[in-house]
């Protein structure tokens, strides 16, 4: 019997070594050995010569480069959760399937968070920037204060897994939570979670100490967090972001920062990776840091083998256990 073709599969980013040699195994993988981001001309080349393609939130899938691909390409597997990178109508229209890895960065992306919201509440890394600047002068009693958590509000926008994730953690160190989703939780994880529901995101906004920002960005996120929401926040909250930049209007947060009209802001996600709105850069009161959520070697090789299990199943004629349908965004 005549053994089937292996279908090309192009990586757009190197992935863990383990990730990349299951693939070479089981399809023709064609690697990005140097880790560059790909150009334009590379993506075009790319999505006309491969039956799968495996992109990363670092490569612009739109409409335009869906268009040009050839009639070959028939799944985008994409390494990470967020999808709004690629554009899925377009896709669907062309018949490509678009799976990603829900799951299995859940845990990671949520301590991240954690750590956001404590690091800008205790001012760690301006802590740490004065030792390092050698410029400390030593232990006062009103030097560098920071706001308790303990018994403080949080407001989680988007409680999906990442966002009950969260909740638990913040139970921990006694915030109590309060969340804005576009379903009412089932009553019995918001018994779990002691969690209030707050139908109305301006009306949450403005009673909670910290906002953490946890829904993906679809057009409907867009903004979500525009200049007349910021204005709703108290002078003395802080926000944290590990979903998407354009949840927020960076320019206007970055602004409010520099005036204290909000206390201090915690980002791991920017509007225009890998660039920061310069003033950001210049703030005390943030927390930055280079789009961390889920980078620990074990979510990058549990992402790898999601699209794997995914390119697997499609290729033998199954359904992808992460394929993603743009009606639900
Ligand atoms: C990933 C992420 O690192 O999965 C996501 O949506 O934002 C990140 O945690 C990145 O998307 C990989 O493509």
């Amino acid at each position: 019997m005549a053994e089937r073709k292996k279908p090309l599969i192009i990586v757009t980013r190197k992935l863990p070594d383990m990730i990349e040699t299951r693939m070479m195994e089981l399809f023709t993988a064609r690697l990005n050995l140097d880790d560059h981001p790909l150009s334009r001309d590379e993506l075009v080349q790319a999505v006309q010569t491969a039956d799968v393609l495996v992109p990363t939130v670092t490569d612009r899938i739109d409409e335009a480069l869906i268009r040009a691909a050839g009639p070959q390409l028939k799944l985008i597997a994409n390494f990470g959760n967020g999808v709004d990178h690629i554009d899925l109508k377009v896709a669907r229209e062309r018949g490509i399937a678009v799976t990603n890895t829900p799951g299995v960065l859940t845990e990671d992306t949520a301590d991240m968070t954690m750590a956001l919201i404590l690091a800008t509440a205790r001012r760690l890394t301006e802590g740490e920037r004065l030792v390092r600047s050698g410029r400390w002068t030593g232990w006062g009693p009103t030097t560098m204060l920071g706001s308790r958590l303990g018994g403080k509000r949080l407001g989680i926008i988007g409680m999906g897994r990442i966002g009950q994730a969260l909740a638990r953690r913040a139970k921990g160190f006694g915030l109590s939570i309060h969340y804005h989703n576009r379903k009412q939780l089932h009553p019995e994880i918001e018994a779990e979670l002691d969690a209030t529901y707050w139908e109305s995101l301006d009306q949450m906004l403005a009673r909670m100490d910290v906002i953490s920002i946890n829904c993906p960005r679809t057009p409907a996120t867009y903004h979500l967090l525009n200049a007349r929401r910021l204005q709703l926040l108290k002078p003395s909250a802080i926000i944290v972001n590990t979903s998407r930049g354009e949840a927020i209007d960076e320019a206007t947060l970055a602004r409010m920062l520099q005036r204290k009209e909000i206390a201090g802001a915690g980002l791991d996600v920017f509007e225009q990776e890998p660039s920061v709105d310069p003033k950001l850069l210049k703030l005390e009161n943030v927390v930055l840091l280079p789009h961390l959520g889920s980078a620990t070697y074990e979510s990058r090789v549990e992402m790898g083998e999601k699209v794997i299990i995914n390119i697997k199943s499609f290729v033998d004629g199954h359904a992808p256990p992460d394929r993603v349908l743009d009606l639900l965004f």
